[in-house]
C-alpha cells in the first residue's frame, strides 16, 4: 500500500540524492506535501481540430449556429491518497458556457458510469458503496461544481480508490459539455479550474483532500485549455459578441474616413467583419444592413438567424 510522502521523508530523500522519486514533483509553496495535478482534455471522438497543447481550434463554420464540445476532466496522483477532489471548473467567456455535467453517479438510478474512482466487486461489477459526487452548473458565474469524496466512517478512513487499481488519470472523473455560441468573439478563451475566487468572496474553489497528518486540504496543480476561435462574425466588427448599433456606427465612421480621403482605421479583421455586402468597401449600406439585423435582433426571442444566415439563406457565393 503507497503511503504519503510526508514532510519529513520529503526531506530525507531530498538528502538522499539517489531517490527514484522526484523532488520536482512536490510543490513548492506547500509545507513540500506532494500535491497532485488536475487537468483537462477535450473528449475523443469528435471531429475537432486540437494544437499541440490540447487547446481546440474552430473556424467560424465548425461553430455554424452553435456546436457543443465534450471535455473531460482528469486528475494524476501518484499518491493515491485523495479522499476528495473537488474541480471548480470556470469559463470566463458568457459566450462558452458550461451547459452539462454528467455525473458518475446518477442519482436517478441509471448505471453509472465507469470513471477514475468507480468501484467494483470482486466479480469486477460496478458498485457504490462508500463514496459520493455533487455536480451542479453555477449559470450565473459559468461555473461546474463538481466533487468526489470517500465517505469517512468510524472503521474505514482510507482514500478514494481508482477503478480496478488503475492509474488515476487512465479514466476521467467527470466528463462535461460546452456550449459554443455561434456569436463568439474571435481570439482565445480559457476553460480553467477556479483556484481562488473570482465572482464572490465566499465562492468554492478547486481542492483536493488528502490523508496527511488525518487530513489536508490542498489547491491542487491544475492546467485547463483555451479554444480558439478563428474568423470573424460577419457584422461584429468591434469583436465584442454582440451585432448592434455600435458596430452600425464603426462602419459609418470607417465610411467618413474614407470620404474624406483618410485611412479607413479598420484592422483586416474588422473590415472583414463590417463588409456585410462583400463588394470590397466598409460604407453607409454595410453600416444600414448593421442596423437592419440589430434591429431584426432586437424584436424577435426565438431562433434567431445569424447576420451571414438572415442575408445569405443559400449560403455565401464568393464574388471572387
Ligand atoms: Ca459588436
Ligand atoms: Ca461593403
Amino acid at each position: 500500500m503507497k503511503k504519503v510522502m510526508c514532510a519529513a521523508l520529503a526531506a530525507i530523500l531530498s538528502l538522499t540524492s539517489a531517490s527514484a522519486m522526484s523532488v520536482s514533483s512536490f510543490a513548492e509553496g506547500n509545507d513540500d506535501i506532494y500535491v497532485p495535478r488536475l487537468y483537462m482534455k477535450i473528449a475523443d471522438g469528435q471531429d475537432l481540430t486540437l494544437d499541440e497543447d490540447g487547446n481546440i481550434i474552430l473556424s467560424r463554420s465548425e461553430i455554424g449556429n452553435g456546436i457543443t464540445v465534450k471535455a473531460e476532466v482528469y486528475i494524476e496522483d501518484t499518491s493515491l491518497t485523495c479522499w476528495s477532489v473537488a474541480p471548480k471548473i470556470k469559463s470566463a467567456s458568457q459566450y462558452i458556457s458550461m451547459a452539462k455535467g454528467y455525473d458518475p453517479l446518477p442519482k436517478d438510478g441509471s448505471p453509472y458510469l465507469v470513471y477514475a474512482y468507480a468501484e467494483t466487486n470482486e466479480n469486477g461489477d460496478l458498485i457504490c458503496n462508500n463514496h459520493s459526487t455533487e455536480l451542479s452548473i453555477d449559470t450565473a458565474y459559468n461555473v461546474i461544481n463538481y466533487s468526489v469524496y470517500k465517505q469517512r466512517t468510524m472503521t474505514d478512513s482510507s482514500p478514494l480508490k481508482t477503478y480496478k487499481n488503475s492509474a488515476s488519470n487512465e479514466y476521467p472523473i467527470l466528463t462535461f459539455d460546452m456550449e459554443i455560441s455561434p456569436n463568439t468573439p474571435y481570439g482565445e478563451h480559457s476553460v480553467y479550474f477556479l483556484t481562488e475566487p473570482e465572482d464572490e468572496p465566499d465562492q468554492r474553489c478547486t481542492t483536493v483532500a488528502m490523508r496527511v497528518n488525518g487530513s489536508t486540504v490542498l489547491t491542487p496543480e491544475t492546467s485547463g485549455f483555451n479554444i480558439k476561435v478563428d474568423g470573424v462574425n460577419l457584422g461584429d466588427i468591434n469583436n465584442d459578441g454582440k451585432i448592434d448599433a455600435s458596430d452600425s456606427a464603426e462602419a459609418l465612421v470607417s465610411y467618413a474616413k474614407v470620404s474624406t480621403g483618410n485611412d479607413d482605421g479598420l484592422t483586416d479583421l474588422q473590415f472583414e467583419a463590417g463588409d456585410i455586402d462583400f463588394n470590397g468597401k466598409v460604407d453607409a449600406s454595410d453600416s444600414a444592413s448593421i442596423l437592419v439585423y440589430y434591429s431584426y435582433v432586437s424584436t424577435n426571442t426565438e431562433n434567431i438567424l445569424s447576420l451571414r444566415d438572415y442575408y445569405y439563406p443559400d449560403g455565401i457565393v464568393s464574388n471572387g
